[in-house]
């Protein structure tokens, strides 16, 4: 198949949606397309200088008479400029708000038809689309799109009641890159957090209130009463300090570690027994995957997509929103049966390495390009 020439717009420095874009930039790049980022700065898990992969500065102008700077008018001048210049094939821009319409604003400044795609990552419309004020624009952004992607399920029902619209959203589950994502060696590391005997539970987070940080404290403070545990909090974000008084509170302070925001996920999943995320809404989370791939069960909430990734009672356990004494009976009970614990490690491992693999996604994502371009 021809290689394409593909702009892609992402929020670069934090989140998930940044996470998987980059990354299916960086595997379209491998394949051989052109990949041209759009972004505000580079984004993070770029890393090294990639074959293919390029990056497009959207500098704001700080003109004095604006309160505001325009951040959207700049984007999409950019996309339309970076359109011209490299003769893109598409955009495919990652969340709705402000991506999706400024993708919109830069097609209208071109003299042909570029076409873009759209994909959905949950906040957007599960927040977003409930503010009455935006509504119409998000449904704008996405009914002008020439494919509209999301990553569950879940989100596509959703996406569908919230905006009232029929039009077809294709299913891409995110993915992880199974030569990153596997059981890392970590005997060493685990010393350090944690005696021999002792279990390791851990949370990844931006610490927003949905992610229920403080339902993840509940469970452990179960846990722990009943299998000598630690717990490991990764991530930073607006619900740190009311944790913190949590766990001093409940005199957990000795078994909780803070390891602040990390960039080799892999590894430090590797150490955990564990994963937690007893999230109030997900359209997909992509830490449960992670985990899981590393061969890390997952105890969390049946909340959003969540159930489309964890198979209950085979790679992990799901309860209601908020029940953290289930969650809690299920993550003892899992950790007190060795025989169990590795029956789930092993379908963890086979499940994220088959149905959320990278080469499997990746294709999903350039059929996707070539129905849009007329390409067969
Ligand atoms: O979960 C977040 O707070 C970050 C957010 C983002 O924009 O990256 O995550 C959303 O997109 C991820 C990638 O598709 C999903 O794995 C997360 O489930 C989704 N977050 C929510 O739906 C709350």
């Amino acid at each position: 198949m021809k290689p394409l020439k593909i702009g892609i717009t992402c929020y670069p420095t934090l989140g998930g949606s940044g996470v998987v874009a980059t990354e299916l930039g960086k595997l379209l790049a491998e394949k051989g397309h052109e990949i041209h980022f759009i972004t505000h700065s580079i984004p993070f898990r770029l890393g090294k200088f990639h074959k293919n992969i390029y990056y497009h500065e959207v500098e704001v102008n700080d003109y004095y008479v604006f309160r505001y700077p325009p951040y959207d008018i700049s984007l999409a001048s950019k996309m339309a400029q970076v359109a011209k210049m490299q003769n893109l094939d598409l955009l495919h821009v990652h969340y709705a708000v402000p991506h999706a319409i400024c993708a919109f604003l830069a097609k209208q400044m071109l003299d042909r038809d570029l076409k873009t795609v759209t994909t959905l990552h949950g906040t957007d419309i599960t927040v977003l689309a409930q503010d009455e004020s935006l509504k119409d624009m998000i449904r704008l952004a996405i009914t002008k799109s020439d494919a509209v992607t999301a990553v569950s399920d879940d989100l596509i029902k959703e996406t569908r009641e919230l905006l009232d619209i029929t039009q077809h959203i294709d299913l891409t589950y995110n993915f992880v890159d199974k030569r990153v994502y596997y059981p890392r060696e970590c005997s060493s590391l685990r010393k350090d957090f944690a005696a021999d005997n002792e279990k390791i539970l851990m949370h990844i987070s931006n610490f927003r209130p949905v992610k229920r940080v403080s339902d993840v404290i509940d469970i452990f403070a179960k846990v722990s009463n009943a299998v000598p545990s630690k717990l490991l909090l990764v991530g930073e974000g607006p619900e740190l300090s009311k944790i913190q008084h949590k766990i001093k509170e409940l005199g957990l302070e000795e078994k909780v570690h803070f390891l602040g925001k990390q960039d080799d996920v892999a590894q430090v999943i590797s150490v955990a027994d564990l994963m937690l995320l007893p999230s109030e809404k997900e359209s997909f989370g992509l830490v449960a995957l992670e985990a899981m791939a590393c061969g890390v069960p997952t105890i969390g909430s049946a909340a959003g997509g969540i159930p489309e990734l964890v198979t209950h009672g085979e790679t992990g356990y799901l309860s209601p929103i908020g029940d953290t004494s289930q969650m809690a009976v299920n993550a003892i009970r899992l950790l007190k049966d060795p025989k169990l614990y590795a029956d789930f490690r092993e379908a963890c491992i086979q499940r994220a390495t088959t149905r959320f693999c990278n080469d499997l996604i990746t294709d999903e994502y350039e059929q996707i390009y070539y129905r849009v371009l007329g390409i067969e």
